[in-house]
């Protein structure tokens, strides 16, 4: 009998974890909103993940370098590197987190959403607002798991994120802070939400001491932020990936996040395709054989219709509403 090799045989298989997440663990998940689960990342993926990000930080940016950073002030950001750099390309879609992913989550299949890092050098004073995650994001749904690792030993003092208990049973929705209040992404008729860290006696806010290799796991609508790093001599490095489950459809909206690669998504079908592909129980070879053969940049067509967006929306050039996105140079 011939032996059918499937297309999918020639990408790497999404790696077993080399411990699952424990009963115990997926139960505060769920009644919390977010766990700290200890000792889920090797040393070699963090080596590897500390040199690619400190490699993108120095020559290759997504968003331009500037447009979510505040280098000035010691603090650097940037989403969807994976298109462009193999170690993030790796763990995003190859390594133990998809299979993490489906543990968490309530879907057969699972998909890679997106990922993002926060950097706050030492002595960074930026704050990360308050905020819940899904007011940011053109998606809707429930089934969004972020994984977010910190590269360095973190306290509440060097930044380590806080979370409200409880807070992702919340209906309220908060506006979208980010840590340079960017206009346009504040652009909406949501409030701004308490610093709930300033009123800690009447919310349950939670936060951990954490070495490298432990992991913050949480879902899309638990309130949490970070102070800015008050350590003189640690940085503060962190990504987050983020995984979604079948109940996630594609939501378009003002004032969210930007994508910048062409898609053929429209308003309520589930995500899908080379942007957000599937990763568990494996990849499929339409989805991410391009990127397997190389860096993927941003489409100037993408690109090209959000500033269209954004001149719409009356934050185009020369006009008074400003966004650092008007600055975006996806090639950097
Ligand atoms: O690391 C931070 O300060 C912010 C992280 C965050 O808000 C997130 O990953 O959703």
């Amino acid at each position: 009998m011939d032996v059918v090799e499937h297309a999918e045989d020639r990408f790497p298989k999404p790696r077993a974890p080399h411990r699952f997440l424990t009963d115990e663990e997926l139960g505060a998940y769920e009644r919390d909103g977010v766990v700290c689960a200890r000792g889920l990342l090797d040393a070699e993926t963090l080596e590897t993940m500390t040199d690619a990000l400190e490699d993108v930080i120095a020559n290759q940016s997504v968003l331009g370098g500037d447009a979510i950073s505040l280098a000035k002030k010691g603090f650097h950001g940037d989403i969807f590197v994976w298109k462009l750099h193999d170690a993030f390309r790796d763990l995003a879609l190859f390594s133990s987190l998809p299979a993490l992913a489906h543990q968490i989550l309530p879907s057969e299949r699972i998909r890679f959403f997106y990922e993002q890092f926060f950097v706050k050098r030492a002595g960074s004073p930026v704050t990360t607002p308050w905020h819940q995650d899904i007011p940011f994001w053109p998606v809707a749904g429930e089934q969004i798991v972020s994984f977010w690792i910190t590269l360095d030993p973190v306290t509440r003092a060097s930044s380590g994120l806080e979370f409200v208990r409880g807070s992702h049973r919340w209906s309220q929705r908060y506006k979208a802070v980010t840590p340079n209040h960017d206009p346009y992404m504040m652009d909406s008729e949501l409030p701004v939400a308490p610093n709930f860290a300033e009123a800690r006696d009447e919310h349950d806010v939670v936060g951990w001491d954490m070495e490298p290799g432990d992991v913050l796991i949480f879902g899309p609508t638990v309130a949490h932020g970070s102070e800015g790093n008050q350590s003189n001599e640690r940085d503060r490095r962190a990504l987050a990936f983020r995984y979604c489950g079948e109940d996630v459809v594609f939501a378009p909206r003002h004032a969210t996040m930007p994508l910048l690669w062409d898609h053929d998504m429209t308003a309520g079908e589930r995500l899908h395709g080379s942007l957000f592909p599937q990763v568990w129980p494996h990849v499929l070879a339409e989805e991410v054989a391009k990127r397997w053969e190389g860096p993927e940049p941003p489409s100037p067509k993408a690109v090209g219709a959000f500033f269209q967006h954004l001149a719409d929306t009356g934050f185009g050039p020369g006009s008074d509403k400003k966004t650092v996105f008007s600055g975006v140079d996806p090639k950097g």
